[in-house]
C-alpha cells in the first residue's frame, strides 16, 4: 500500500490519531480493501431491477446484462452518471450564487452587497442588459434573472460558450453538444442512461461532454463570475496554510465546503466586535476563522483568510483538539466527521438543508438571515471554548505562506494590463507551455505527492502551472505559491517569473474558478488566431476522487484539452469506451485523455505534447 502523506503536518495527525486509537479515511480505505473489481472496472449496473448485472472482464461469464446491454454501454452510462452527478454539483453551488445576486439586488439578503461594479457592468454587456442611468441593484436583478433561464432552458445555447474560440464554438454546434440549458443537460444525461434509451456508448459520451460543457462554460462560470460580483474579484493576497494556522489560544472555526455565501457571511460575523468581545470573556485571545478545501480556496483569495489543509486533512484538523466548531455547507465533506467530532469537544455543524449529516448540529443557513446566522454560529464556536480538552490538544507546528489570488484580472494586471508578454515568452519558448494541475486528494495515491511531483517536474521544464481546488492547496504546503519557488522552474521561466514578482505555479481558486482557466485559455487562443486544442496547454488531476473532478475532466477535453489522470478512472471494462477516450476523441474533440498514476510520466507525457504543439505552431519545440 502506497505511503499515506507527505505532508508533515497529516503524518504527526495521523500518529496522535492512532495514539487515541481514531479511525481516519486511510484505515477506512484498507479496511475496503480489496475494492470491487467489477465497480474498478466500471461494468456492474444497476440501472433496472432486472439486475444487478455484472459484465466478467475475462470473457468467462455472462457479456451482457439481462437486457442486453454490453461492458462499454454499462461503463458509458455509469460515466455519464458521474459527469451529470458532478456538472450538478458544481451547476447548483453556481445557482445558489446566482439566487443570493437576485436577493441582495432586491435588498431582500442580509449581509450581502455588491462588491464589483465594474464585474457586473461587464457581464451585463454580455448579456445585452442596458445599464444605462440604472442602478446597480437593478441591473443585478436583471443579469440575475437572465442567468437563471440559462440554468432551464429558453435560448437555445449558453451564453458564456461565445467565451470560447470561433472554432471551438462551430466544432460543438456541428457535433451537436452545444450545451442548450444548465439543468437540462443534467436531466437528460439520466434519462438518457435510464434502462433502455441511449446504449450507443459513443452518443452516450458525446451528451456527456455536452453535459460537462454546461458545467465548465455554464454552471461553475456562473459560479465564479457572480461570486466575483458579490464578494469583489480576487486579486493577489498572501495566505498561510497548513493545520499551524490554528491557533491554541484563539477560537478556532474551520469552514469546510464550497459555496461563498456562507462562509463569507462567517468571516464577517468574526469580526464583529460583540463577538470578539464574548471570545475574550470566554478566555480566548480572538476567533480565528480557517478554511477547508474548495471553502478555503474562494476565502484566501479575497480575504487572505488562513488554509487549515486540503480534503484529506479534514477529520486530521479536528484531531488537533484545538477546533471549536466545523462549519460545512455542501460537497466534499465526509460523514465521518461527526464520529471523529464526537471524540473531541468539536460541534459539527451543517447549514445546507441538502447536505445533512448523522451526529451533527442542523443550523440552517438562508441568505435572508444570513448574518444572524453566522453569528449564531461564530456564538456557538466561542460558548464551545471552555470545553477543549487541553490534554488533547497538539497542533502542528507546520504553517508556509504562498500567494493566491490570481484571478484572470489578477493575471492580466500583473502583466500589465494585455496577454502579450505572456505570449511573447511562450513564443519565445521562454515558457514552453502552460498546464493545469487540478483536483481531489485521494486515499489510493500518496496525498500531495502526485500534485507535487508533477508541479515541479512542469515548471523545472519551464511549463507554467495554473491551478485550483485541493491541487493548489497541496502545492501552497509544498512551497511551490511562493515567488522564491522559481528557483525551483526552468531558466526560461524563472526569469518570466523573477521579472512579474509572481510565483511558477498560479493558484487560480476553487474548482468552480477552472472557469478562469478556460477563459484565460481562450484570450491565449483568440489572441493567436487558433482552437484551444492548438494551444501548447494540457490539464492534469494527478490524485482526482469526486464526480465533480469527471465532469471537469470532460469539459476540459470537450474544450480542445490533453488531459491525464492519476487515479484509474472506473471504466477499464469498456474497451470501446477506453480507446474513444483516450484515442479517437482526438479525431473529434482534438483532445483525449491518457492515465498516469506515476506522476514523472504523467510530466513526461505532457511535456511530449506541449513540444508536439508547439511544432505544429511554428514555435521551437
Ligand atoms: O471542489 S478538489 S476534494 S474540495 S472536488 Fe473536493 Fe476535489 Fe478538493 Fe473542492 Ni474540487
Ligand atoms: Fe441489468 Fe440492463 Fe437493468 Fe442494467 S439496465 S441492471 S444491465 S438489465
Amino acid at each position: 500500500m502506497a505511503e499515506r502523506t507527505v505532508d508533515r503536518a497529516s503524518l504527526e495527525m495521523l500518529k496522535k490519531a492512532a495514539r487515541e486509537n481514531i479511525g481516519t479515511v486511510w484505515d477506512r480505505f484498507e479496511s475496503q480493501q480489496p475494492q470491487c473489481g467489477f465497480g474498478q472496472l466500471g461494468v456492474c449496473c444497476r440501472n433496472c431491477n432486472m439486475g444487478p448485472c455484472r459484465i466478467d472482464p475475462f470473457g468467462d461469464g455472462p457479456e451482457e446484462g439481462v437486457c442486453g446491454a454490453t461492458a462499454d454501454t454499462i461503463a458509458a452510462r455509469n460515466l455519464v452518471r458521474m459527469i451529470a452527478a458532478g456538472a450538478a454539483a458544481h451547476s447548483d453551488h453556481g445557482r445558489d450564487v446566482v439566487t443570493t445576486l437576485l436577493a441582495t439586488a432586491r435588498g431582500t439578503a442580509q449581509g450581502y452587497q455588491i462588491k464589483d461594479e465594474a464585474k457586473l457592468q461587464a457581464l451585463a454587456e454580455e448579456f445585452g442588459i442596458a445599464t444605462e442611468g440604472r442602478s446597480k441593484e437593478e441591473v443585478a436583478a436583471d443579469l440575475a434573472r437572465e442567468a437563471m433561464e440559462e440554468f432551464g432552458m429558453s435560448k437555445g445555447a449558453l451564453q458564456f460558450l461565445k467565451r470560447a474560440p470561433a472554432k471551438r464554438q462551430a466544432l460543438w454546434e456541428r457535433l451537436g453538444i452545444a450545451p442548450r440549458g444548465i439543468d437540462r443537460e443534467v436531466v437528460e444525461a439520466m434519462h438518457r442512461t435510464n434502462m433502455g434509451v441511449d446504449n450507443d456508448y459513443v452518443n452516450l459520451v458525446l451528451h456527456g461532454v455536452r453535459t460537462s460543457l454546461s458545467d465548465g462554460w455554464g454552471g461553475s462560470m456562473f459560479a465564479t463570475e457572480f461570486s466575483d460580483v458579490l464578494f469583489g474579484t480576487p486579486m493577489p493576497v498572501q495566505g498561510t496554510c497548513n493545520l499551524g494556522v490554528l491557533k491554541p489560544d484563539q477560537v478556532n472555526v474551520i469552514v469546510h465546503g464550497h459555496e461563498p455565501t456562507l462562509s463569507e457571511m462567517i468571516v464577517l460575523a468574526a469580526r464583529d466586535e460583540e463577538l470578539l468581545k464574548a471570545a475574550r470573556d470566554a478566555g480566548a485571545g480572538g476567533i480565528n476563522v480557517c478554511g477547508m478545501c474548495c471553502t478555503s480556496n474562494e476565502l484566501l483569495m479575497r480575504h487572505g483568510v488562513p488554509i487549515a489543509g486540503n480534503f484529506l486533512q479534514q477529520e486530521l484538523a479536528v484531531i488537533t483538539g484545538a477546533v471549536e466548531a466545523i462549519v460545512v455547507d455542501v460537497q466534499c465533506i465526509m460523514p465521518a466527521l461527526a464520529n471523529v467530532a464526537r471524540c473531541y469537544h468539536t460541534r459539527l455543524i451543517s447549514t445546507s438543508p441538502k447536505a445533512k449529516f448523522p451526529g451533527a448540529e442542523h443550523v440552517p443557513f438562508d441568505e435572508h438571515a444570513a448574518l444572524d446566522t453566522a453569528k449564531q454560529i461564530i456564538r456557538m464556536a466561542i460558548e464551545n471554548y471552555p470545553r477543549r480538552k487541553q490534554e488533547l490538544v497538539q497542533i502542528p507546528d507546520q504553517q508556509i505562506s504562498f500567494i493566491g489570488g490570481l484571478s484572470v484580472e489578477a493575471i492580466l494586471q500583473a502583466l500589465g494590463g494585455s496577454l502579450n508578454p505572456l505570449l511573447d515568452a511562450v513564443k519565445a519558448g521562454q515558457i514552453k507551455g502552460i498546464a493545469a494541475i487540478v483536483g481531489c486528494n485521494n486515499p489510493k495515491t500518496t496525498q500531495d505527492q502526485g500534485h507535487l511531483t508533477l508541479a515541479r517536474e512542469l515548471i523545472r521544464n519551464d511549463v507554467l502551472v495554473v491551478e485550483t481546488g485541493c491541487a493548489a492547496i497541496a502545492c501552497a504546503k509544498g512551497g511551490l505559491l511562493l515567488p522564491e519557488a522559481a528557483a525551483e522552474a526552468g531558466q526560461g521561466l524563472r526569469a518570466v517569473c523573477e521579472l512579474l514578482k509572481v510565483p511558477p505555479v498560479f493558484h487560480m481558486g476553487s474548482c468552480v474558478d477552472i472557469s478562469r482557466i478556460l477563459v484565460v485559455a481562450s484570450a491565449i487562443a483568440n489572441a493567436l488566431g487558433v482552437d484551444i486544442s492548438d494551444l501548447p496547454v494540457a490539464g492534469a488531476a494527478p490524485e482526482w476522487m469526486s464526480e465533480k473532478a469527471v465532469a471537469i475532466g470532460a469539459y476540459v477535453v470537450g474544450s480542445g484539452i490533453f488531459t491525464v489522470l492519476g487515479t484509474v478512472p472506473p471504466i477499464l471494462g469498456g474497451k470501446g469506451l477506453v480507446d474513444l477516450l483516450t484515442n479517437g476523441a482526438e479525431g473529434v474533440l482534438g483532445a483525449v485523455f491518457a492515465v498516469e498514476p506515476d506522476p514523472q510520466k504523467a510530466a513526461a507525457l505532457i511535456l511530449r505534447h506541449i513540444a508536439a504543439k508547439r511544432l505544429a505552431l511554428g514555435l521551437e519545440a
